[in-house]
């Protein structure tokens, strides 16, 4: 399968409870590769841009204000199939539609606070990179000479 990169975001109600690291913790367990970590405080306008497919929704509003709350973690990952397996791994929209085992199945019970967000499909992966990090802050682990032991296909 051909490696992916994929945008994660430990939503302000996460980071808030404190589960930053657990949920860290389930993509290194699972085999991704960490390209980009950052603790940062989500503008206006970057999160007019992440939500832009909501604007004419009725919750754009709450989610806009919602992101820009608090901090955040802005992550990308990468592995083979990253954008749907880490979609698999966090559950549906819905955390009452999420089996136990999720990240939002086992840490999440709103809609609204559902605690990660994770990029759609590729496109949406490689638009929503570009908004919340510079190429400079992505890492290249192959030509790192950290000696990464890829995920077989
Ligand atoms: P996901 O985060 O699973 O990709 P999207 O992109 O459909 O879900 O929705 C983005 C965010 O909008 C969700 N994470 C959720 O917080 C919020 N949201 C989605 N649908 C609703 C809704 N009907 N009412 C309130 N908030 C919603």
């Amino acid at each position: 399968m051909q490696s992916e990169r994929t945008l994660v975001l430990i939503k302000p109600d996460a980071v808030q409870r404190g589960l930053i690291g657990e949920i860290v913790s389930r993509f290194e367990s699972r085999g991704l590769h960490p390209v980009a970590i950052k603790l940062m405080q989500v503008t206006t306008d970057i999160a007019e841009r992440h939500y832009h497919e909501h604007r004419d929704k009725p919750f754009f509003m709450g989610l806009v204000e919602f992101i820009t709350s608090s901090p955040v973690v802005a992550m990308v990952w990468e592995g083979p199939g990253a954008v749907a397996m880490v979609r698999a791994m966090m559950g549906a929209t819905n955390p009452a539609d999420s089996p136990a085992g999720t990240i939002r199945g086992d840490m999440a019970l709103s809609l609204a606070m559902n605690v990660v967000h994770g990029s759609d499909s590729a496109q949406s992966a490689a638009r929503e990179v570009e908004i919340f990090f510079s190429a400079a802050e992505l890492l290249d682990w192959e030509n790192s000479g950290a000696g990464w032991i890829l995920a077989e296909d």
